[in-house]
This record gives C-alpha cells, structure tokens and sequence, in this order.
C-alpha cells in the first residue's frame, strides 16, 4: 500500500543518510516559518497549491520540468502555502522537488507524502519543510500524537487530514491546529464533495479548516468556502494548467 512504499522508500534512504545526519541538518535549517499565521481564517478564502505529478488514480498528469518555476507561479498567483509531493512511486514526486521549491519561494512548504516514521519528519524539516502532512487513517492514535509533537518540537506545523467524523475526532484529540478533510478516499480513490461540508461543524473555530481535493474550477472553491473553509488545497487544476498564475487568481477572485 501507500504507507509501505513511502516507508521502504525512507529505509532505503535512511541507509545512505543515517538519522543523525538528517537530524543535524533539520536542526541547522534557518527556523520554519509560521503556517499557522499564513493560512490563518481571514475574510477571504486562502489557497495551498500543489506541485502534482502523477497520482494512483490518474497517473501521470503533469510533466513539471521545473518545479520550483511552478512554485513561483503558485506564489505570484496568490497561494497562501505550497504543497510539494514527495511521494516517488505513485506520485512522482521527490525530496529534491520540495528542496527546489524552498529556495524560490517565501511561502511556507508543505511535505505532502505518507509519513510514519520520524526520520521522514526530520527529513522534511531538512529540506526545509514548514508543515508536514498526517494522514489519520495511515496511524495509529499513540503514533499520529507523536509525530505531532515532533513536528511542533521542530518549530513545524501538521496538516492533519481526515476522511471521516472519527478521524476529525482523532485529529483533534491529537491537538490538530490545521485540519484537513479530503474528499478523496486513499483506499477507494472515490470523490465526495460533501464531506468536507459534512464534517465542518464537528471542527471547532480556533483550528484552521482545510478542504482537501477535488477543485476544478472557481466555483468548486465557492462550495467549499460556503460549506465554512478557511483554505482549500488544489492539486491537478493547477499543476495540470497552462496557466497557474491566471488560473489562481480566478479561483481566489
Ligand atoms: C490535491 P486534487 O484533487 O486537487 O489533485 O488533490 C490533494 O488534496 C491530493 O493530492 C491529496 C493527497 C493526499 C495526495 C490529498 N491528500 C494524501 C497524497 C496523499
């Protein structure tokens, strides 16, 4: 499955580049920046955009000769945060794409992947990483807690995302700040729209909503807003764009 991939991925690394190593560099890093001020609740709707090149479901979608290029689009566009993938098996993505995006933009740098081990939070926070992804659904509860308390030690934020009133109840147990809900099921791949609106209420104000997936256009960012999102995050619509730049100021307009 996903989890494993990523996990038999970061052994593979961790063999080349032992955990001190990668420690010493996450704690050399100049400090994170602040997610929680950036994607703050404001009386607009914010954007995290994500540098996507491929997924499980669609396969290759965007050939991304330059991530970083895209990442500035993303930024002169009026993102709020950039996703990077790093997840290489399905999704083409690397540690080296999200290293490229942090030394050309000033927006805070999200490490989407499938973390479930420290050594891949140290490693993003290495590559200069801000926030980092937990998927409820790939941990347990004494895991999902402490990679988020290592992640905060870090001076980083957790995106927690959900798919589920059960697992919005775990993020928050586990003192979720900035909470995703996807609406795309990692074991089905199936879409629901609705489950972001479904589940906002269950959200306390205080923690940052995030509407994860399934934007295609202007008014997909209108239903979520409407349905109390403070941010959505967009995939294939930007990446797969001519043009991201225009493209995000409509969806922000
Ligand atoms: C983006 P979309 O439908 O805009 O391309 O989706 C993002 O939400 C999606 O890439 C995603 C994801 C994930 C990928 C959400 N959660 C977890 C990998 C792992």
């Amino acid at each position: 499955d996903l989890v494993s991939g990523s996990l038999q991925d970061a052994e593979r690394r961790r063999e080349a580049r032992p955990l001190v190593e990668v420690e010493a560099a996450a704690l050399a890093r100049p400090a994170a920046l602040d997610a929680l001020e950036a994607l703050a609740p404001a009386d607009r709707v914010k954007i995290i955009a994500e540098v996507k090149r491929a997924s499980p479901s669609r396969g290759v979608m965007a050939e991304i000769p330059d991530p970083a290029a895209l990442a500035v689009s993303y930024e002169i566009g009026g993102a709020s945060a950039i996703s990077v993938l790093t997840e290489e098996r399905r999704f083409g993505g690397s540690l080296a794409d999200l290293e490229a995006v942090r030394e050309s933009v000033s927006l805070p740098v999200l490490r989407k992947d499938f973390v479930a081990d420290p050594y891949q939070v140290f490693e993003a926070r290495a590559a200069g990483a801000d926030i980092v992804l937990l998927i409820v659904a790939a941990l347990d509860q004494p895991d999902l807690v402490s990679l988020h308390s290592l992640i905060r030690e870090l001076g980083m934020t957790a995106l927690i995302e959900t798919h589920s009133a059960d697992e919005v109840e775990r993020a928050l147990d586990a003192g979720a700040a900035l909470l995703g809900v996807n609406a795309r099921n990692l074991s089905t791949f199936e879409l629901d729209q609705d489950l972001f609106g479904t589940l906002a209420d269950s959200i306390p104000s205080g923690v940052i909503r995030v509407a994860e997936s399934a934007v295609k256009s202007a008014a997909d960012i209108t239903h979520y807003r409407n349905a109390g999102a403070d941010v959505v995050l967009v995939g294939e619509a930007l990446a797969t764009q001519g043009d991201p730049v225009s493209t995000l100021r409509e969806f922000l307009a």
